[in-house]
């Protein structure tokens, strides 16, 4: 009973904010009128590049590549951030502690803004803390959701796993979508930026709504969320929509949005949603496929499947574990024909900096906390392990390595969550990368595929 009058309670609470956020989206961040100057300045240069240069070779193909997951085949440009083997990741150009020194922070925060962040993908430059601060307004005034998708939301089971619930809302908010309205009427294609862009500004803000109403439906018995605060940054109206009020809560989901945001664009949710954008699909249907890519457990589900593991080890060996034990059981792991999940990865050869990143955080909030220490002890168990059993290119851990433990520290030990948290932050990347799919008039991507039986021919080998 209860229940349904949360539910009705909630609904119209969102109807009734959506109709304030239409009635007072005001382009009070000037993004779009940078971008005006950026795209026809970026679509000359890349014009002439590729008059100039459009027939040089760039790599090779090899058989194994094409069985072997296309690694290594250069066969994308993404402009947003490029991922080196050894260093790791760099937005624009910049490292994570070079964005962590240079992006502008909240009042009181140590972590840089997802939206300053967003705005460096998005231009290339580093922003002002007024342009952050706009960005966060804007986020905010169009973070409300459509009753339709909140009912949905509402009648899933608790039984559906929260990243389909994601996925299948981010799908109904296409019901908003200015891209596809705006090709219905027949807009100009030299405008498909624009649209992009303001379907992915409306996503991005409206993410965090989506996700906290799926946390709030399942874990905290189907309780309302609280209304935006325009005076609050992206992460921190998403925490307290969340229900978590504690500042350095907030400041880790500032890092956590930040560092999950991009990783170039071949893994496989950034590739989905560019490739499905590349149909003229709308970036909230182009998003949703990347989320179900997000959702596998060699990707995304990967920061789930850690704390799932970590659980079976703490149950099977107890809370103090010693390193032959945690050895034995990592073996196990392997020798049952599974992943140790955190660890590997498909371009890096080194530890993550976004792990890095994490485990300073981890070690300047919570040293003493048990699963950290944890945490630490498999770093430096489990890359020697991996070696000797000599399959995994990159025994080192990933980005999800870390991530469930240090929420499980703030309380947020709903792990099945935790890829809804991941999903959330990397639409800054997939849409700062669709909107420039867009502008450079990118076409329908369609790689040529072979059978095995044209490929012997075509080596000769039959
Ligand atoms: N545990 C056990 N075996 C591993 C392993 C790990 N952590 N990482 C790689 N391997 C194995 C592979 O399964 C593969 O085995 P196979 O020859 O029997 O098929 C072999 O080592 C070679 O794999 P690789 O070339 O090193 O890796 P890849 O590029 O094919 O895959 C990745 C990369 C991430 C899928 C893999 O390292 C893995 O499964 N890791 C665990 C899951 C995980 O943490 N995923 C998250 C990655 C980051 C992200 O996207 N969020």
């Amino acid at each position: 009973m209860s229940v349904v009058n949360n539910v009705s309670r909630r609904v119209l609470l969102h109807s009734k904010n959506l109709v304030l956020s239409t009635r007072c989206v005001s382009s009070s961040t000037n993004l779009k009128e940078v971008l005006e100057q950026k795209v026809p300045e970026t679509q000359a240069d890349v014009k002439e590049f590729r008059k100039q240069h459009g027939s040089k070779v760039v790599g090779e193909v090899q058989v194994d590549m094409m069985y072997g997951g296309m690694r290594g085949i250069k066969g994308l440009v993404t402009e947003t951030s490029v991922l080196d083997p050894d260093e790791g990741i760099r937005f624009r150009g910049y490292t994570i502690p070079e964005c962590q020194e240079k992006l502008p922070k909240a009042p009181g925060g140590a972590e840089p803004l997802p939206e300053g962040l967003f705005w460096l993908l998005v231009t290339g430059d580093i922003p002002t803390e007024d342009q952050v601060k706009a960005l966060s307004n804007e986020w905010a005034k169009r973070a409300a959701i459509p009753s339709h998708v909140v009912q949905m939301l509402n009648n899933f089971p608790t039984t559906l796993h929260p990243m389909s619930q994601f996925s299948a809302a981010i799908v109904a908010l296409n019901s908003e979508s200015k891209f596809a309205e705006a090709y219905s009427k027949g807009v100009h294609k030299s405008k498909y930026w624009e649209f992009a862009y303001e379907d992915g500004m409306n996503l991005i803000a409206k993410l965090p709504t989506v996700a906290a109403t799926i946390y709030r439906n399942l874990y905290r018995e189907g309780s309302s969320v609280c209304p935006i605060n325009t005076d609050l940054d992206w992460s921190a109206n998403f925490s307290a929509m969340l229900g978590y009020d504690d500042k350095d809560f907030v400041d880790l989901l500032r890092l956590y949005l930040f560092l999950h945001s991009d990783h170039e664009g071949g893994n496989v949710s950034a590739h989905a949603t560019h490739l499905i954008g590349s149909a003229l699909s709308d970036p909230y249907l182009s998003f949703a496929g990347g989320m179900n890519g997000l959702a596998g457990p060699l990707h995304g589900l990967a920061n789930q499947e850690v704390l799932v593991w970590i659980s079976k080890l703490r149950e099977t060996l107890g809370g103090d574990v010693s390193d032959d034990q945690l050895k034995e059981f990592i073996w196990n792991t392997l020798q049952s024909g599974q992943v140790v999940p955190g660890f590997g990865h498909a371009v890096l050869r080194k530890t993550d900096p976004r792990y890095v990143a994490q485990r300073e955080f981890a070690l300047k909030h919570m040293p003493e906390d048990p699963l950290f220490k944890l945490t630490s002890q498999l770093y430096k168990v489990v890359p020697d392990i991996l070696l000797k059993q000599g399959k995994a290119k990159n025994p080192w851990p990933n980005v999800d390595a870390h991530s469930g433990v240090i929420l499980w520290h703030y309380g947020l030990t709903e792990m099945n969550y935790y890829t809804v948290m991941f999903g959330v932050s990397r639409a800054l990347g997939t849409m700062a990368s669709l909107i420039w799919d867009r502008a450079l008039g990118f076409p329908l991507e369609r790689p040529k595929s072979m059978s095995t039986e044209g490929l012997k021919k075509l080596v000769g080998a039959s």
